[in-house]
């Protein structure tokens, strides 16, 4: 099992939004393509329904890297490092990319009709979660 301290904590990089551009036209439609990432990918997921009014989230991962899509609709995000330093991202293009690195915290808002995709560099582990708000800023006092 992988607990805090097997963490680490010296090469956390930043957020940051990834413009994949897109070909095409407006009468013939786009294509974008995520060919080059900051990681190999081992798990895509996508999340859709998710009522207006709910916050999801509340986590942070280990280990885990990922580049996040909304390939429609829009959604917010607000992340947190361990020095509490904040972000805000909105996602609202199906050819911006958002890639989370390891250690930030995360709360996302959906519109309605928001698809979430998700490309992961590694396989769902619950063991790679941080639920915990307090043990994750706790992380910077190591
Ligand atoms: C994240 C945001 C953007 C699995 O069984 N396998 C999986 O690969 C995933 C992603 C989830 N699950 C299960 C675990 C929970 O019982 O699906 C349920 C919902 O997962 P969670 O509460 O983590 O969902 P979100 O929307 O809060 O977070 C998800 C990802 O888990 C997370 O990595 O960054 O989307």
């Amino acid at each position: 099992m992988n607990n805090c301290m097997d963490i680490k904590i010296g090469d956390i990089h930043q957020p940051e939004l990834l413009d994949f551009k897109r070909i095409g036209s407006s009468t013939l439609g786009y294509i974008s393509i995520a060919e080059k990432l900051p990681f190999e990918i081992k798990r895509v997921y996508w999340t859709y329904y998710a009522p207006h009014e709910v916050i999801r989230g509340h986590h942070a991962h280990k280990k885990l890297s990922q580049v996040i899509f909304a390939v429609s609709g829009t959604i917010k995000f607000e992340l947190e490092n361990i020095q509490r330093v904040q972000k805000s991202f909105i996602l609202d293009r199906p050819e911006m990319g958002l890639y989370i690195p390891k250690l930030h915290w995360r709360t996302m808002e959906f519109s309605h009709n928001a698809v979430l995709l998700c490309l992961a560099s590694e396989q769902y582990d619950e063991n790679d979660y941080i639920r915990g708000y307090d043990e994750f800023v706790s992380l910077n006092d190591r």
